[in-house]
């Protein structure tokens, strides 16, 4: 059997062949940026395919982020996870913003509802919550705390393209979503993002932020920043749409053979499939119990060791970096269970072209 690198993703890439028309279109018209054909034709494309009203295409999942939070004016203090990527707090202390950083739910990896109201303080305006690995938020009781303190609420869905709850589209929610196109991620534009807005006064507001605040050619409405799509990103994203359902149903295939070969290896926890969620299946976390013969971190080095890079997503925590430890919400006695699960966690290899004599690899060096 071969012993080729296998790392936690590989992006998805259509035959280059099927993108050349798209560039020989760009050399034409030389339209590079700036809210070009592409540009537009992707946001429409994308409201259809996410069933969502409003999209502003962004570089990146970070200026969308940060953007978000600048659209909607949010200041004070911001609670969210220490269960994520260190760019959903980045985005915080960006905007100057204190994050207070609260508890999360074992079951969905995500923002413990019931535990949000305790650290609301008359400086907090807004939630951001994350829905890790694409898994749903209890987007519900977020908005009922959420209106009953007058806070905003974003939803960092950079995990979470495509992801329906039984109403659908989970990118509706909040008052805010946002995406990442990231070459990790199971839509991806190579770099790329997105806000899902709920009207198009907000629309507009969030596109004159990502260009710099201009309104018109004398008019700058707000100290905006570049964040910008450009037309080649775009164009990659429209033929990515169009390859889309193949990579959802590989992923769905790879993730049930993974739940059926993993199922009886003691000390192996997989998060239950809801039937309530039409998933993505963007990321395979397992929890490593201590029945395991193998600790979290030499089960790491052992995949390591035969060449198959599983990684540690989340850990450390957010609140483990120098910039946010010393916050008084990022102690460890606060965050009994995201620390926890921080300990346990690998988020195993999931990719269209994985093979499954890779998978066989894998599942081979997991059973210890
Ligand atoms: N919010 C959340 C919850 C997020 O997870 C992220 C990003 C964001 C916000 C911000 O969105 P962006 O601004 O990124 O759009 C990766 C990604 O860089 C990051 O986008 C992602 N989350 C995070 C969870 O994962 P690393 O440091 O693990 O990436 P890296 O370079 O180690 O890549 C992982 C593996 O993927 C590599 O071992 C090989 C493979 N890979 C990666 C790249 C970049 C490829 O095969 N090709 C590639 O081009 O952070």
């Amino acid at each position: 059997m071969s012993n080729k690198p296998v790392f936690v993703t590989q992006p998805y890439l259509p035959p280059l062949e099927e993108f050349i028309p798209y560039l020989e279109k760009i050399w034409d018209n030389k339209i590079l940026t700036n809210g070009g054909p592409y540009h537009q034709e992707l946001e429409k494309a994308l409201c259809e395919y996410l069933g969502v009203e409003h999209i502003a295409l962004f570089a990146n999942g970070t200026l969308a982020l940060v953007s978000a939070l600048q659209a909607l004016r949010v200041t004070g203090e911001v609670i969210t996870t220490p269960y994520s990527f260190v760019a959903t707090a980045h985005s915080l202390l960006w905007n100057g913003i204190k994050p207070v950083f609260v508890d999360i739910d074992p079951s969905t990896f995500n923002l413990k509802a019931e535990k949000i109201e305790a650290a609301i303080t008359p400086q907090t305006t807004a939630i951001l919550p994350v829905h890790c690995y694409g898994y749903p938020c209890d987007t519900d009781r977020i908005q009922q705390i959420a209106d009953s303190y007058g806070l905003k609420v974003i939803y960092d869905a950079a995990h979470a393209f495509g992801v329906k709850d039984q109403g659908g589209s989970i990118l509706r929610h909040g008052d805010l979503s946002i995406l990442s196109f990231h070459a990790t991620k199971v839509f991806n534009t190579f770099e790329g993002g997105a806000i899902i807005c709920p009207d198009s006064k907000t629309k507009q507001r969030i596109d004159y932020l990502k260009n710099f605040g201009i309104a018109d050619e004398t008019t700058v409405v707000a100290p905006g920043i570049n964040g910008k799509m450009s037309e080649i990103h775009a164009a990659f994203g429209l033929l990515q749409l169009q390859h889309i359902d193949r990579v959802f149903s590989r992923r769905q295939e790879i993730d049930e053979i993974y739940r059926e070969q993993l199922k009886d290896v003691k000390g192996i926890h997989i998060a239950e499939k809801s039937e309530e969620v039409s998933a993505n299946y963007s990321y395979f976390p397992i929890l490593i119990e201590a029945e395991y013969p193998l600790s979290r971190d030499e089960l790491y080095q052992r995949l390591k060791d035969n060449n198959i890079f599983a990684r540690r997503y989340f850990y450390p925590l957010i609140t483990e970096f120098p910039m946010y430890r010393g916050l008084p919400s990022s102690q460890r006695s606060g965050l009994p269970v995201a620390s926890e699960i921080a300990g346990k966690v690998l988020c195993l290899p999931i990719y269209p072209d994985i093979s499954n004599n890779e998978l066989s690899r894998i599942i081979a060096a997991l059973k210890v």
